[in-house]
């Protein structure tokens, strides 16, 4: 096996969330699973379907498109984070309103089993058990996947009203 595929096989599991609402956001999107995969020190498994989401947040602003990314990657949590917000800056991201409008925003779901809470990185990300727009891409790229704690998310899934969320057919 050649050092580069043996280091494509190892590091850790983590599932990144996905969302843009400005912007050609079905295109962000997309570009941003692009960058993720040419990462030098991120592989990229799998990514669930794009959907189409109405916002969470202040009112007013348009619908988002969401998805979910699954990566492997030997790099540290801040690492990790370091290199999402390199992308979601390539993007022209300015951080304008909490929750408001956003070119791209990536988010670290989950990080292995680790559990953090710091100021700057909360990992599992915090929203994770109450946002349709991540429980269901979460359930569609693996049905038996669990929090740290061993809470399932499919269950979590089965009570989260699922509002206006479609799944586009790209
Ligand atoms: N941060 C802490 N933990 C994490 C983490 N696990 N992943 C810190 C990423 N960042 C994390 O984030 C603010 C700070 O959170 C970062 O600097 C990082 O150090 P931000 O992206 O600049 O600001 P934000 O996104 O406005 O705030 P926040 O709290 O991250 O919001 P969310 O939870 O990302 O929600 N509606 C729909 N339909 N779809 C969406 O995708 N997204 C949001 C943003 C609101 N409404 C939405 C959607
Ligand atoms: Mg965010």
């Amino acid at each position: 096996m050649t050092e580069l595929t043996k280091s494509s096989l190892s590091g850790v599991r983590c599932f990144i969330g996905l969302g843009s609402n400005l912007d050609d956001p079905i295109r962000q999107v997309q570009n941003a699973l692009i960058e993720l995969s040419e990462h030098p020190h991120i592989t990229l498994m799998g990514h669930s379907p794009l959907y189409r989401s109405e916002p969470v947040g202040p009112e007013g602003q348009p619908d988002y498109i969401n998805a979910v990314a699954e990566v492997k990657t030997q790099l540290e949590p801040f690492e990790l984070l370091d290199a999402l917000q390199q992308i979601e800056n390539a993007h022209q991201r300015v951080r304008l309103q909490h929750w408001g409008p956003r070119t791209l925003d990536l988010d670290l779901l989950l990080y292995g089993e680790i559990t953090l809470n710091t100021e700057r990185l909360i990992v599992p990300h915090p929203f994770i058990t109450e946002r349709n727009f991540v429980l269901r891409p979460l359930a569609d790229l693996d049905d038996e996947l669990t929090l740290p704690g061993g809470q399932e998310i499919i269950k979590y899934l089965a009570d989260c009203p699922m509002g206006t969320l479609v799944q586009l057919s790209l």
